[in-house]
């Protein structure tokens, strides 16, 4: 059994798909402002190691678009709250080159150990309108050839997501222990 600190639910259903003995802890933790996901990550899983015993994991995602720099990368979930998937679009009005990327840091740690983190990308495009309702947050308007990850299953999406990459190098990793 691990614990995936998270808030967030369709994160959890994923992972609990690669997994399959997750349990979900909603205890919240400090997201420091940083330029990376990794020192996000890292800084949270000191602050839960000292509070939850037993192997618990968390994970830091973001959305990265080429033309826009990397926005909103490690400001994903404020910018999610505040403008949302119609706000990205506005932002990419016009302009030509859609290409982005979701990044995967996950943070792991057990009673014995050292925190190990692991990380997954999958690239993919900014659509010009938001589709499907499957998955959460950035789904509808990021595509990996003809389809948004909001229009997959989770057994599709967990074929290539970023998530997955960084849940399996993790399984792959305590495997090997
Ligand atoms: P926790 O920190 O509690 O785990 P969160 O939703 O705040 O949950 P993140 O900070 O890791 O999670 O995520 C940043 C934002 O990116 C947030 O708005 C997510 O909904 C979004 N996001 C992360 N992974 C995603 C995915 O696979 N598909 C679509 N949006 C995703």
């Amino acid at each position: 059994m691990i614990y995936f600190v998270t808030s967030n639910k369709g994160k959890f259903v994923e992972a609990a798909a690669i997994f399959g003995d997750l349990v979900q802890k909603d205890i919240g933790y400090t997201e420091i402002q940083a330029d990376t996901l990794e020192e996000v990550a890292s800084f949270g899983m000191n602050e839960v190691a000292a509070r939850l015993k037993g192997p618990v994991m968390l994970e830091d995602a973001g959305l990265f678009v080429e033309a826009l720099q990397g926005f909103p990368g490690v400001y994903s979930a404020y910018v999610q709250k505040t403008i949302g998937n119609a706000g990205i679009l506005r932002l990419m009005q016009g302009v030509e080159n859609r290409r982005a990327y979701f990044k995967s840091v996950i943070a792991y740690v057990d009673a014995d150990g050292e925190p190990v983190m692991f990380s997954g990308v999958v690239h993919g495009q900014i659509g010009f309108e938001a589709r499907g309702s499957k998955g959460f947050g950035y789904d509808p308007i990021f595509y990996v050839g003809d389809l948004s990850l909001g229009e997959m299953e989770i057994t599709e999406k967990n074929r290539i997501s970023h998530r997955a990459k960084s849940m399996t190098a993790l399984k792959g990793w305590l495997a090997s222990r």
